[in-house]
């Protein structure tokens, strides 16, 4: 219920908003099952399972208990631990029980996945030697891992969570080629506007000069965004412009509105063609986008193709900058999805169906600019949204250059 927003515990305000975003993998047969009914719960049909914790790390021979709970069509939720079958990627790496409890037995990462009635939601779980889960030092840059997926959310966009370190390896060993159009540019006008914020560390140009991160912004002739002007001129724009600049190590390309009105055949397209790009050039690093919101909410289209797109990403090992799970959350971790946001950042804060609340602007409001967020344009949206832009794409430089992300 959207009541559970009004509770007094932040603390179960934050799990029920990681519980959402974790959620996925409902699979799109499942509105056109005509058992669907048979699973109504308390709020109706099972719309997703989020299992917690996300993302765990773990010591060789560890356990740690995993949590399912299922999201109903109507924003319910109920605890489904107990009743969901649950599987892992790797044996070898990590086994679980039926109730759920995992057993770390290797060196490295597996995927756990809880399942009911068609509907399943995963998390990753990482294993270590040792219980050391500092950043190692960057003299020698672990490639980036090939075999699990690097998701930047909301949980990224935090700039101090991202080593020195790691800023100035990024900045010295990449070579960016970015494509988009306005919604894109929030990353690029936030990036500048965090130089003035925080400084010349977090310096970016064309070129380089200057020990800057080198970011070419709108290199690539014969394409806009991701579905401009076709939903495939992008890739072949790609090809030409890396043929002609092999320098160039990581690929973004974002879209417009053009996750709206896709279909699951077209995001397929779109997957395709990264995938294959990835194939021709594995030197590069092509990192993969969601759309940004339009206020539909979780039931929407534009929902339901952003989670095929993650679900692809996850299970692929690919990399996600998930443009619209980052501008779901204000800074506090505080979720906006279930509130129809766009955008803007506007939302439905009482509930009637119509936007009449901006969560970037009262967050600013409530916060001391230049201290707590700064100033900068922002297209279509708040100088936060594009802050947390900008947060979160340092994060994915960093990850990129080696950084482990803990
Ligand atoms: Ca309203």
């Amino acid at each position: 219920m959207i009541h559970l927003f009004h509770a007094q515990s932040l603390k179960s305000l934050t799990l029920l908003a990681l519980a959402v975003l974790l959620s996925s993998c409902s699979s799109d047969s499942h509105d056109h099952d005509p058992q669907a009914e048979s699973s109504t719960g308390p709020g109706g049909v099972l719309s997703s399972i989020a299992v917690t914790p996300g993302n765990s790390n773990i010591g060789m021979q560890q356990t740690r208990q995993f949590t399912a709970v299922g999201i109903y069509s109507n924003g319910s939720s109920e605890k489904l631990t107990e009743s969901v079958t649950w599987s892992t990627s790797d044996e070898n790496i990590v086994s679980i029980s039926e109730t759920g409890l995992a057993t770390a037995h290797a060196e490295g990462e597996a995927t756990i996945t809880a399942t009911m009635e068609g509907v399943s939601g995963s998390t990753l779980m990482r294993v270590s030697l040792s219980d050391d889960q500092g950043p190692s030092p960057p003299e020698n840059p672990d490639p980036l891992p090939g075999t699990s997926a690097v998701i930047i959310d909301h949980t990224a966009a935090n700039i101090d969570a991202v080593p020195a370190e790691w800023i100035e390896q990024a900045a010295g060993s990449l070579c960016i080629a970015y494509g988009h159009t306005s919604h894109g540019s929030q990353i690029i006008d936030g990036m500048a506007g965090l130089v003035d914020f925080r400084g010349s560390r977090y310096a970016f140009n064309a070129s380089g000069a200057g020990d800057a991160l080198e970011l070419r912004d709108t290199p690539f002739p014969g394409a806009n965004d991701l579905g401009s002007p076709s939903l495939t001129a992008w890739a072949g724009a790609t090809r030409t412009y890396l043929d002609a600049h092999p320098e160039v190590n990581v690929v973004m390309w974002s879209w417009c509105g053009q996750v709206s009105d896709a279909t699951e055949s077209d995001i397929n397209t779109y997957l395709s063609l990264m995938d294959t790009l990835e194939g021709e050039y594995p030197e590069v690093k092509f990192v993969y986008m969601t759309g940004h919101l339009d206020g539909t909410g979780l039931e929407g289209n534009l929902h339901r193709r952003n989670e095929q797109i993650r679900q692809y990403c996850r299970t692929r090992a690919k990399i996600l900058y998930d443009f619209a799970d980052i501008e779901t959350y204000d800074p506090d971790g505080v979720f906006y999805g279930d509130r129809y946001p766009d955008d803007a950042c506007a939302y439905d804060s009482d509930g009637d169906g119509s936007r009449d609340a901006n969560w970037a602007i009262q967050w600013q409001n409530a916060h001391v600019e230049g201290q707590d967020w700064y100033d900068c344009y922002s297209a279509h949206s708040q100088p936060l949204n594009a802050n947390l832009k900008a947060y979160a794409a340092w994060w994915l430089w960093a990850r990129i250059a080696g950084w482990n992300g803990r």
